[in-house]
């Protein structure tokens, strides 16, 4: 990883929807590498309830949950006082730049989207104008605050590569006026699949057996890791296609533990898969209890959080207006008394 000495830390930006509960796919993918760049990045962390709303969502549950979210990113050990953890919706400028960048994004780019196929398909009731554009306000949220890096699970990087698209085609036109962001995905766990269908990714909006919560009650974590889809074959190997749901496991326990996937599986060589799961559960309880604890206790303090989420929005807020104010001047937008 690359250092940087105070005077020129590069900006970090990333954001996880307040959708659901948050899962160790987020964690795995995300979280944990928020909290690893943290000292050598300025970094913005974003609860994206804007975002959130593509999905038809309950408005008490979805309050609570931007809360929920931000506590979440504090117990994982983001220091609020370093990093800006705040809320889209707090901040206009995510939409306005949303709608200059809207004016630069092709209709074909976005029907490309694999996340906007899927979404489609799971909710063929409610398919919104703000479904198909949600890329664009992703853009925005990192273009916003001249991101150089994104951290991001492996389901992202279409989104990523859009927002780079749109930001060399914007420059094109008008100067280097943003910076184009790179990518930054873990060694293991950038995708984590679900416990129940390890062919697919696991998701904070899939049926309760598939995830595992930040904040699932243990019998739970030990329910889930117990029942969760192996293979019949009972050899202990690293091997995502033909063994998806061993692998699965196995990289579970590389990213929480630290080690290396050849160091667990030599670890478990000649044992069977209740030692897996057994392992599996350990690593997730010893990461996610501290966690929890923590978390708790921040919850109880709703006066605690909700003043950082106003601070931050305010610091938040006033390197949007730095970004939008130069693209609304180099689009042409008129000047202001
Ligand atoms: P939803 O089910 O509501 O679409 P999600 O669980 O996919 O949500 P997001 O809020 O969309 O979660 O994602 C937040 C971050 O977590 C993103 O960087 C995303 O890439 C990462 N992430 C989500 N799921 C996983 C996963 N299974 N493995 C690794 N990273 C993940
Ligand atoms: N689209 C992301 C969430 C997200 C995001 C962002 C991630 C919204 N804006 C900006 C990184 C940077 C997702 O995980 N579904």
């Amino acid at each position: 990883m690359e250092t940087n000495t105070p005077e020129v830390k590069k900006t970090i930006f990333s954001g996880i929807q307040p959708s659901g509960s948050l899962t160790i796919g987020n964690y795995i993918g995300a979280l944990r590498n928020f909290t690893l760049l943290q000292d050598d990045y300025n970094c913005i962390y974003c609860v994206v309830d804007m975002h959130a709303i593509t999905v038809r969502q309950d408005p008490a549950q979805l309050r609570r949950r931007c809360l929920e979210v931000a506590a979440t990113y504090i117990a994982c050990g983001l220091d609020p006082k370093k990093n800006i953890i705040y809320c889209q919706s707090h901040v206009s400028g995510h939409a306005e730049l949303a709608w200059i960048l809207n004016c630069f994004t092709y209709m074909g780019e976005l029907s490309r989207m694999t996340q906007y196929k899927d979404k489609c398909a799971r909710h063929a009731d409610n398919i919104n104008a703000g479904l198909f554009d949600y890329p664009v306000l992703m853009a925005a949220d990192i273009l916003l605050y001249q991101a150089d890096l994104v951290p991001i699970g492996a389901d992202q990087k279409q989104h990523l590569e859009l927002t780079r698209n749109i930001a060399q085609r914007f420059n094109s036109i008008y100067g280097d006026v943003f910076t184009v962001p790179e990518g930054y995905f873990g060694k293991v766990g950038s995708r984590i699949m679900s416990l129940q269908e390890p062919t697919r990714k696991m998701s904070k909006s899939d049926p309760d057996e598939c995830y595992i919560a930040i904040l699932d009650p243990e019998d739970a974590i030990r329910r889930k890791i117990k029942r969760a889809v192996t293979d019949s074959d009972g050899e202990i190997r690293y091997d995502p296609e033909n063994k998806p749901g061993v692998s699965n496991l196995l990289s579970i326990i590389a990213a929480m533990s630290g080690q290396e996937i050849d160091s667990v599986v030599s670890d478990l060589q000649g044992q069977g898969y209740g030692a897996l799961k057994n392992r599996c559960t350990e690593v997730v309880l010893d990461t996610l209890l501290p966690i929890q604890a923590e978390h708790a206790r921040l919850m109880a303090d709703k006066g605690y959080l909700q003043s950082i989420l106003d601070e931050n929005a305010q610091r938040a807020n006033h390197l949007a207006q730095k970004t939008l104010r130069k693209i609304q001047k180099k689009v042409g937008f008129a000047a202001r008394g």
